[in-house]
């Protein structure tokens, strides 16, 4: 029955988080495919694992001391049956082709979600923008850039930020395309305010994230006034989940970095968390300052020996992983559901192992995965594409309404799917299986290419 994910493994048996993410959706769309003897006729699961291009590129650049360095770039091209290649950047020193894989399948499927026209893509390089100079910063991008633009373009590629490239870095990268175009056009999301980015694309993700928590919610005619929130990561997701988490009345007591966490029982309110902002969009710090200047909050360090992460183990009403892959073990989601927790909402891409989306699930717990829960980032990339096409902007009440109806057809549409394939509230079956649907029939429609 899971033939693919044994090809898949003994092709690239290195790409241990690749293989997660396709054993993950072929699990879930077993039954479609059963159903619909087309699909395995036409070889769709054979076709989607397989990137329809993978550009890997060297990198060089002069860092401030005059001494030459040499960085990988990547650009994944996984899948265009519904729109032009969009997903992000990562920088970061754990970047090789398995992680970016992955991380380009799961967005093929989140752009489908969407309902906007977007096929899926990821890129990146292993350099680490942490400890860098501005500086040292650019001319990495601009020689990263150098490579890159013959292969992107607004109708082609259009790649955005992820860990590691905020506006700081997407500026660079524009910068250079531009040069050597000699064009002005939409190639890049995450862009300046004021040279063609969309109002609400810093905060989408983190915003959308609880507006899908908000609906998951609802359906227990809940509301996020008054829960206890765990959030991790410090970076654009964490921030924006935390700012809108306090919005609606949520108490938001943890963030973290890879260093550690912070707990701040009191809770992270508005005017802590623009300190946080500055510490870490301006100051490029650690969330160990935090504990410095708050004297309510305790600092506790990574421990690289242990077996679970403490960040997790604080009674909670909601989590919402927001930093990297895998940060949710079986033994963090076992201590999640005993403390309490009743939503897991995730910012980030993969956090949770897949023991520990078993222990979630079999609790029945208000799971929204990634690429459900996460959709606004790239949503509001999709209508920052739409504005720079009609040359026009919109106000950010527009675009933010936008992005809650998003949200609110993501939600349904996943709950939908799984109701409808016999596992009702499922969102990881429910996610997958819509998904799925909409880009096969789109090959499907589209011949053997
Ligand atoms: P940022 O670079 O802004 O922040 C990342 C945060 O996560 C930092 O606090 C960082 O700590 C922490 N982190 C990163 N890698 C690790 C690691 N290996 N171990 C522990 N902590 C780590 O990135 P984003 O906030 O943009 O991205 C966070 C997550 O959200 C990622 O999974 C990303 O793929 C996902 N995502 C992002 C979207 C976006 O629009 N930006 C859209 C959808 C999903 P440190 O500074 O110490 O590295
Ligand atoms: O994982 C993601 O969805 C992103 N990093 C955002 C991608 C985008 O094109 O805005």
């Amino acid at each position: 029955m899971f033939d693919i994910i044994e090809i898949v493994k003994n092709r690239d048996p290195q790409e241990k988080e690749f293989h997660q993410a396709v054993t993950e959706v072929m699990e879930s769309v077993t039954p479609v495919l059963d159903q619909n003897p087309l699909y395995r006729q036409a070889k769709i699961p054979e076709r989607l694992v397989e990137p329809e291009r993978a550009i890997l590129f060297r990198v060089p650049w002069m860092d401030d001391q005059g001494v030459a360095q040499v960085n990988r770039g990547f650009r994944i091209e996984m899948n265009s049956a519904l729109g032009p290649y969009k997903g992000g950047l990562r920088f970061h020193p754990s970047v090789n082709l398995g992680i970016l894989k992955f991380l380009a399948f799961e967005q093929v499927f989140k752009n489908a979600l969407t309902t906007l026209p977007m096929g899926g893509g990821k890129g990146g390089s292993d350099f680490d923008p942490k400890g860098k100079s501005d500086n040292e910063v650019m001319r990495f991008c601009h020689s990263f850039m150098c490579e890159l633009f013959r292969h992107i373009g607004p109708n082609t590629d259009v790649p955005a930020g992820d860990i590691g490239v905020g506006a700081r870095e997407i500026g660079y990268l524009f910068g250079m395309y531009k040069k050597l175009r000699n064009e002005f056009t939409g190639v890049l999301t995450g862009k300046g305010i004021n040279w063609g980015g969309s109002l609400i694309r810093p905060e989408a993700t983190g915003y959308g994230s609880v507006y899908f928590a908000a609906e998951m919610l609802a359906t227990r005619n809940e509301t996020l006034e008054g829960k206890i929130c765990l959030v991790s990561g410090a970076g654009n997701v964490a921030q924006y989940t935390t700012e809108k988490l306090i919005v609606m009345g949520a108490k938001v007591v943890t963030l973290s970095d890879s260093s550690g966490y912070i707990f701040d029982e009191t809770g992270i309110d508005q005017q802590k968390l623009d300190y946080v902002k500055v510490l870490k969009n301006v100051k490029r710090g650690r969330i160990k300052e935090y504990a410095d200047k708050y004297s309510a909050a305790v600092y506790t360090p990574v421990d690289p020996e242990a077996d679970h992460n403490p960040l997790w183990d604080h009674k909670a009403d909601c989590a919402f992983p927001s930093a990297t892959q895998n940060e949710i073990n079986a033994n963090d989601a076992q201590n999640l559901v005993n403390n309490g927790v009743v939503v897991v909402c995730e910012g980030a891409n993969m956090p949770t192992t897949p023991d520990g989306v078993d222990i979630f699930l079999e609790h029945a717990m208000l799971y929204g995965p990634g690429k459900a829960a996460n959709a606004g980032g790239v949503s509001v990339s999709g209508l920052e594409m739409t504005q720079n096409s009609m040359r026009l902007a919109w106000t950010r009440e527009e675009v933010d309404n936008r992005l809650k109806l998003i949200m609110k057809s993501i939600h349904r549409t996943a709950l939908e799917a799984a109701e409808q394939y016999g596992t009702p509230g499922n969102y990881v079956n429910g996610a997958n299986i819509a998904g799925f649907v909409k880009v096969v029939d789109a090959m499907l429609d589209q011949g053997l290419v």
